[in-house]
């Protein structure tokens, strides 16, 4: 039976699936991947802007990069692979979607319920007083934007260095764990700790089917390995 065929079987089976999703799940969106070709903002590495380094630095250049990413997200809208998620969520009794993306176009797409381990560039936090608020205003009408009580604002995502939201691991571990299969789609694998994630799962004893159009590191050790894009895969999975 060719691959394709056995995972969907596997799938249709199981009655508690998690889902691990990286930045492929959004390229079919018109987001670019951090470590694609075109590379987020060419000049740039994420690894050097998305770092309390770089915004301590110059918070301006920063902002300006979250700034122009915000405004491709807000002309994005959600591909089939996140629609096909939402028709999942609704057809298993036991469903967590775990993503890295901040895009926010799973909750766009009708996920009820994401678990962001890397936090939402639709929020921001002011790094004075601590207090965080929804803001979508695209563009921003002035950078760095700053807090009502005048402090400087951040984005709020988690950036390298930076700890996961608490208890937010604990949470994607307790579902991964009690998975039967867990699907990893369009994320090179290679951010820590979410990417330890597909390990757990193998330990845990969880069937892992991986969606992407390159191998990755786990490639090897996970069961199905599909090798094409989300968009398509993903519907025909299901
Ligand atoms: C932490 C949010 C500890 C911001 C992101 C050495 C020095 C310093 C740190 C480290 C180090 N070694 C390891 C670390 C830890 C570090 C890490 O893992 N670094 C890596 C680079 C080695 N991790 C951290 O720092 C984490 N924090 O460890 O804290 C701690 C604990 C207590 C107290 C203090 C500290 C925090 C990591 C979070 C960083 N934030 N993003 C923002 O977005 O602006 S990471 C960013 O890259 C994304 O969020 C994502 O998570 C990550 C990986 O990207 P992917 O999603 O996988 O995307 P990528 O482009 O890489 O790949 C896309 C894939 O899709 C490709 O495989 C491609 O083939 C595929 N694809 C493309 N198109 C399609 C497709 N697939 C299917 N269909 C398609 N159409
Ligand atoms: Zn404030």
């Amino acid at each position: 039976m060719p691959e394709l065929a056995e995972a969907r079987q596997r799938l249709a089976e199981a009655q508690s699936v998690a889902v691990l999703t990286g930045a492929g799940i959004s390229a079919e969106s018109g987001i670019p991947t951090f470590r694609g070709a075109a590379g987020l903002w060419n000049h740039y590495r994420a690894e050097d802007l998305a770092t309390p380094e770089a915004f301590a630095r110059d918070p301006r250049l920063v902002w300006e990069w979250y700034n122009w990413r915000r405004e491709t997200i807000a002309k994005a809208a959600p591909n089939p692979a996140h629609l096909a998620l939402v028709k999942l969520e609704r057809a298993k009794p036991s469903f967590t979607l775990i993503t890295q993306n901040v895009d926010g176009l799973h909750n766009l797409a009708g996920s009820a319920r994401v678990l962001k381990l890397h936090g939402d560039i639709w929020r921001m936090h002011c790094t004075d007083c601590g207090s965080n608020w929804p803001d979508r205003r695209v563009p921003l009408p002035k950078l760095p934007p700053h807090c009502a009580c005048g402090g400087l604002a951040r984005p709020g995502v988690v950036w390298f260095g930076e700890p996961l939201p608490r208890g937010m691991m604990n949470e994607a571990e307790h579902a991964v764990a009690s998975s039967e299969v867990f699907l990893v789609i369009g994320t090179s694998a290679t951010v820590y700790p979410a990417a330890g994630l597909v390990p757990f799962a193998k330990q845990n004893g969880a069937v892992v089917i991986e969606i992407n159009l390159e191998p990755t590191p786990f490639s090897e050790s996970v069961d199905f390995a599909l090798e094409g894009p989300a968009g398509e895969l993903l519907p025909q999975l299901l």
